[in-house]
């Protein structure tokens, strides 16, 4: 066994596997699959569907998509284990050094049957697997006793794990028995692309403008959102922009017509246009009952706009209260309605916070400072088998 890394000159075959939706998995999957091909790396990019940041992207990653077909013995089709059929067939033409699993269901557990399956194949090493914890794969899904043992064996059988906060960091070692094993939890943050995010970007909003960007799931908790914007802004010029498409919206048109303010939220459904719809707003909400981290926040932030968001999870480890935006207790609807009316009546503050927020975004979560720690860490678990 080898101490250290792996020469930083050497080239890597890395097989990312991920979810291929709008949430921030797939985006922090995608993102980093682009930078590590951009630096030199074949990357190799595996999914039932093209990643959205993918597909309008000319990056030089490729990209696999795998599906399984429908059979009437199957309830459901099992893409899974045609996208591991299909890491396992380009291991073998390519020979991965590494496999990055982004969510650790079914992602982990791909990976994992992939590298035992290759170690019947003679023309190249099994590829190590490193796992990224997003947020709901532990709180949500994971630890759901449907799948907990799996998701343990999973977690215990990466040659490394990552979270995307330290607060899941801590959540998965209260859930799951990993902290026994070799491979601590280490705790890489997501980043955010500050060229791309940038203060000015889009048209000036045209009246007080608060936005939010999700996929709309209960955890989300956007018509909690609704019901404080309709307290903040009687009486008010205000709008809300929706961004974004899921199981909550139509209970949001509801409380939005319920609350007097069908006229004041705007639902714009998916959008790839990001930066122009974050960085002319005065806030960016964000209402969860639960989150890892907050990417969408993060993005904000970089566009200048300082974030009104529930405490929960990792944000504080994103936003600070006060600074870079205001939050405020989940079960506080009054409370978050009076932090909307701040930012809705107090430019004055709205810029110092949006200065804050860029600030932060650049100097502690920009993609030059996070990448390379993905690549230390990707040196350090192949020097580890040779
Ligand atoms: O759980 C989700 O909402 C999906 C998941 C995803 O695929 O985007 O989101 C999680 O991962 C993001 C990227 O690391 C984090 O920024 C989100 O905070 C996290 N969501 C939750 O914890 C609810």
């Amino acid at each position: 066994m080898t101490q250290g890394l792996v020469p930083e000159g050497e080239r890597l075959c890395i097989g990312v596997l991920c979810h291929p939706t709008y949430g921030g998995s797939g985006v922090v999957a995608t993102e980093l699959a682009l930078s590590l091909a951009r630096k030199g790396h074949e990357v190799h990019v595996f999914s039932h569907e093209v990643p959205p940041r993918l597909a309008r992207s000319s990056g030089p990653v490729e990209m696999h998509v795998a599906r399984g077909f429908p059979y009437p013995l199957f309830t459901s089709t099992p893409h899974d284990l045609a996208v591991t059929s299909k890491v396992l067939e380009i291991h073998r033409l390519r020979g991965l050094d590494l496999l990055h699993a982004h969510y650790a269901l079914p992602h982990a557990v791909s990976a994992f049957l992939a590298r035992e399956a290759s170690r019947r194949y003679r023309e190249h090493a099994p590829p190590r697997v490193v796992t990224t914890l997003h947020g709901t794969d532990i709180t949500l899904v994971g630890n759901d006793p449907a799948y907990a043992p799996l998701t343990e064996h999973a977690l215990r059988a990466s040659d490394a794990v990552t979270a995307v906060s330290e607060d899941l960091a801590r959540r998965t070692r209260e859930s799951f028995d990993v902290e026994a094993e070799a491979c601590p939890i280490e705790v890489i943050p997501n980043f955010v692309d500050c060229e791309l995010f940038h203060p000015g970007a889009g048209a000036p909003a045209e009246r007080p403008t608060l936005v939010h960007v999700s996929n709309f799931r209960p955890v989300k908790r956007v018509p909690w959102l609704v019901r404080a914007f309709a307290l903040a802004a009687e009486g008010r010029d205000a709008q809300l922009l929706l961004v974004g498409d899921g199981p909550d919206q139509a209970e949001c048109r509801r409380v939005a017509a319920e609350g007097g303010v069908a006229d004041k939220v705007v639902f714009l459904g998916e959008r790839d246009a990001l930066p122009g719809l974050l960085a002319p707003a005065s806030a960016f909400c964000l209402t969860s009952r639960e989150e890892s981290f907050g990417l969408s926040a993060l993005e904000a932030m970089a566009c200048g706009t300082p974030v009104l968001a529930t405490r929960v999870g990792g944000v504080s480890e994103v936003v600070e209260d006060g600074v870079s935006g205001l939050l405020c207790d989940a079960d506080d609807l009054e409370g978050y309605a009076r932090v909307l009316r701040r930012a809705l009546s107090e430019p004055e503050l709205v810029d110092g916070m949006g200065q804050a927020a860029r600030t932060r975004a650049s100097e502690h979560f920009s993609f030059d400072r996070v990448l390379p720690r993905y690549e230390e860490l990707y040196r350090r678990v192949l020097a580890e088998a040779r």
